[in-house]
């Protein structure tokens, strides 16, 4: 079965072009009012080239749970997810169809996107925060180090974002909190030595500055602050970007040795498409989420289940469905 979705600003135009495009057989499996006015239909067909009896297997779980799909689909518009990731999650969905919309997307996220954890105990190697100015890596670096203090770990905390007016003070009033000393580097070599001088299990948390990734010059001062550590980044980007430009400063920060993704501003972000695109297109890892301004609230761990509830979730409280006047 192929899954497509066609737009028209009525529904008989969408429903023209379903019938055009895929033929008379197409089944339709979902219908919504797109938020840019007009309407938006997902259409499936039988696809030749699998066994027949695979096409009526997915045909019969399509027609039980297609109130499952019809949740999943919407969701998708809800999130301003792009439509070509979003057609491979409704997909996958359907293949998982299960009456429960929460374990069907959960296994489509588990196919289409990669976890990992954010801090390797045994490995105990650098975690190092990159990304792009004001997406939250200082806050995470003091979230993080919350968290291994709680857990009664040994702890180091270095920023080598040492030109800013302001950042040593911003994450010195953390660590004075915490009672860890914060270590200023000024370049990658005394980073180096700053990390080699560590005592053995003892866990090193890296603030960089912020970096425009389209400049030659910060680039060339990340990546080697990036070969100094010898650890794979973390990239912080805040989930309420454009899903296009999100995804290329993400390929961009990838390029410079970034290893995993750590979406910060849930809690102020109403659509997770460029989120979902960026760590897809990129196939960055999801390592956790920020979905708070308090250095109390750790980030979160980031799985398909944890996933599916973000995406699936009801708005907290009523947004504004955004509208351009014409
Ligand atoms: N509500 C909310 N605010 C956040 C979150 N993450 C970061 N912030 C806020 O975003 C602002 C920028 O966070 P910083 O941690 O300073 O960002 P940064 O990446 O270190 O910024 P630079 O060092 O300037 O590149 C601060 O006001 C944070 O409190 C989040 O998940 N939710
Ligand atoms: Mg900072």
């Amino acid at each position: 079965m192929r899954l497509k979705s066609f737009y028209g600003t009525t529904m008989t135009e969408a429903m023209r072009l379903v019938r055009d495009t895929l033929g008379d057989n197409a089944i339709i499996v979902a219908t919504r009012d797109d938020e840019g006015g007009g309407v938006r239909v997902t259409a499936a067909i039988d696809d030749p080239i699998m066994p027949a009896s695979a096409n009526a297997q997915m045909l019969s779980s399509q027609t039980i749970d297609s109130e499952s799909i019809e949740t999943i689909a919407s969701a998708m518009i809800a999130h301003n997810v792009p439509a070509v990731l979003a057609e491979k999650i409704v997909a996958a969905a359907t293949q998982y169809a299960n009456d429960d919309p929460l374990l069907s997307i959960g296994a489509a996220f588990d196919t289409h996107f990669h976890y990992t954890s954010l801090y390797d105990e045994k490995e105990n190697a650098p975690l190092v925060l990159i990304g792009p100015p004001g997406a939250g890596k200082t806050l995470c670096a003091a979230k993080m180090a919350t968290l291994l203090t709680l857990a009664k770990k040994n702890l180091a905390v270095i920023s080598t974002d040492t030109q800013r007016a302001g950042a040593m003070a911003q994450l010195g009033a953390f660590t004075r909190l915490l009672k860890t000393d914060l270590i200023e580097s000024e370049d990658a070599h005394a980073l180096h030595d700053a990390i080699a001088m560590q005592k053995t299990g003892t866990t090193v948390i890296v603030d960089t500055a912020g970096c425009n990734p389209f400049s030659e010059a910060d680039r060339q001062t990340l990546s080697a602050i990036i070969k100094a550590t010898g650890a794979s980044p973390i990239l912080v980007l805040p989930a309420d970007l454009d899903a296009f430009e999100a995804t290329t400063m993400a390929k961009a920060f990838q390029a410079m040795g970034a290893k995993s993704l750590l979406p910060t501003r849930l809690d102020m972000t109403r659509r997770l498409g460029g989120m979902l695109c960026v760590a897809h297109e990129a196939r960055l890892p999801f390592c956790a989420f920020s979905a708070s301004s308090k250095v109390t609230d750790v980030p979160q761990p980031l799985n398909p289940v944890s996933l599916a509830r973000l995406i699936l979730a009801p708005p907290q409280e009523a947004v504004p469905q955004a509208r351009l006047s014409s």
